[in-house]
């Protein structure tokens, strides 16, 4: 059996699934770093109140003084470290995590598939009890600065199998589970889901926890490959044999390493420069599985009152323009929205208009897409109600948000549904917050609530609502004020 097994060899596939995966985990720690710094505080509860993390890595205390946001949360990266690099760059981050999970998952799959087809999954899956001890022997070899024999190895020693064996078929699996458990669709369909790691913000406390046992796996593995019988090892990794060529082995795993560096400046490169080249390239890929798999998804969600998060996070500024400060004087009795472009009949709707309608109410998680949650009770009206009155016409395919807010450049900021998503039963224009009048930071009067999106898609302080046959000619062009400046995908499913 022993005899087996070390002569399983070290096949082409293994090798090149072993290469790919090094590039690919790479791209995923970096881009994982700059997710995870955009809003530097971690949670083993649901909430995000500032004071109850378990661990953040920024001094700053929120100020009660002043609007803080989140946004002014997120940290410098540098691109050395994280992908693409800068202050608030997760939109290119995240590109590229979802575009090297998929892929990386793809490799992942047909690594596991062949291991098992092939016979070498005995190398991995311990079959044995004897390999706990045997495990804990070798051990205490390395923790003495001891090498174990040539023979230990099978060609793995025990210790190597049960940590193999745990990264590829528990690290890996979680590291999956709990990113899937931070999607808003994932979590507005099937709430249950992140329930399993006691709700998304321990999903996501898991996930980087989960990402700093990766890469003490990594320092460890290299250290080992390096110091126990290298010669060996590069053998192994590059021609599949032991003990041959072994100069040879080195210079092409150095040579190879090296093009995985080069490979990285490239994607850095191409990411600081090209970031709206990226965003179409990855974006592709990226939107294509979302579209498939999560945009479908239509929000369950029900939480209780006693769930409601005691703090909620702002993001985004008031609006500065002089109608929005008017109105707000006048406590906003002559508000209205207009309804209208592709539609059958335009709407103006006042704020008591709008509370003439049937009320929906919900208590829901909003995610945002830097990281932070909350759960709040919205209470407005129906989307599908606003559209069964105006009547799109046969052409309109996106419904657009546009807001009476806008940046420091005067770019005003709006964002878009496609007709299906904005008549999911979930989908409402709030005008009520945890039962009071919605307040002014979170959107007053009225803002949009779409329960399976990132917390962005939610247009505050809405000004007009227009049918549209494609959103190319508005903004930038992307579907949103923060796809076109930041670099968001518009699908926001994850
Ligand atoms: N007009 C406008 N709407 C906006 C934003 C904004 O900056 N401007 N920020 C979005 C983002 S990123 C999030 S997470 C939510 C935050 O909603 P809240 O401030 O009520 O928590 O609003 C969304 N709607
Ligand atoms: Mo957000």
């Amino acid at each position: 059996m022993a005899h087996d097994i070390i002569h399983l060899g070290f096949p082409l596939w293994l090798r090149i699934t072993h290469y790919l995966n090094i590039f690919l985990i790479f791209l995923l720690i970096r881009s994982g770093v700059q997710i995870l710094l955009d809003f530097p505080r971690y949670f083993f509860n649901e909430h995000c109140t500032p004071g109850s993390e378990w661990i953040k890595f920024t001094r700053r205390k929120v100020p009660t003084d002043r609007l803080w946001t989140s946004t002014d949360e997120a940290l410098p990266v540098s691109p050395w470290i994280g992908l693409p690099g800068g202050r608030h760059s997760l939109g290119i981050g995240r590109h590229w995590h979802f575009f090297a999970a998929i892929l990386w998952v793809i490799n992942g799959g047909i690594y596991v598939l062949l291991l098992l087809l092939t016979g070498n999954w005995r190398r991995l899956i311990p079959t044995s009890w004897a390999v706990f001890p045997d495990a804990w022997h070798t051990f205490l070899t390395y923790i003495s600065f001891h090498i174990p024999p040539l023979s230990a190895f099978r060609p793995y020693d025990p210790l190597q199998q049960l940590t193999y064996a745990a990264v590829v078929f528990i690290l890996g699996p979680l590291v999956i589970a709990t990113g899937l458990a931070m999607s808003p669709a994932i979590a507005g369909r099937f709430p249950w889901y992140p329930r399993l790691f006691r709700g998304r913000q321990t999903a996501r406390s898991l996930h980087f926890l989960f990402l700093v046992a990766f890469l003490l796996f990594v320092v460890i593995h290299v250290a080992l490959v390096i110091v126990v019988h290298a010669g060996d090892n590069f053998g192994n990794m590059v021609f599949g044999r032991e003990d041959y060529l072994e100069g040879l082995a080195i210079g092409i795993a150095v040579f190879a390493l090296a093009l995985v560096v080069v490979g990285h400046v490239a994607v850095t490169r191409w990411s600081q420069r090209a970031p709206r080249a990226v965003q179409r390239v990855t974006g592709a890929v990226n939107d294509l599985i979302m579209r498939l798999f999560l945009s479908p998804l239509q929000s369950r969600q029900a939480y209780r009152k006693s769930q409601i998060s005691p703090y909620f996070w702002v993001n985004g500024i008031p609006p500065t323009v002089e109608e929005w400060l008017k109105l707000a004087q006048g406590s906003f009795s002559e508000y209205a929205v207009e309804v209208h472009g592709l539609v059958e009949h335009p709407l103006h709707l006042t704020l008591a208009d709008l509370r003439a309608l049937s009320v929906e109410t919900q208590i829901t998680e909003h995610c945002c897409i830097q990281g932070w949650s909350g759960i709040a009770e919205w209470s407005g009206v129906s989307v599908r109600e606003i559209l069964q009155q105006c009547q799109p016409l046969p052409q309109a395919r996106y419904v657009i948000f546009h807001s009476y807010q806008t940046d420091a450049e005067g770019r005003p900021y709006y964002d878009s549904l496609t007709i299906a998503e904005a008549q999911y039963a979930q989908t409402i224009l709030a005008y009520a917050m945890n039962g009071e009048t919605l307040p002014m930071n979170h959107g007053a009067p009225l803002r949009l609530r779409m329960e399976t999106k990132l917390g962005f898609k939610m247009v505050k302080w809405i000004r007009s609502i227009e049918l549209v046959e494609n959103y190319w000619a508005i903004g930038q062009g992307q579907g949103g004020y923060r796809e076109d400046v930041q670099y968001y995908s518009p699908g926001a499913e994850i």
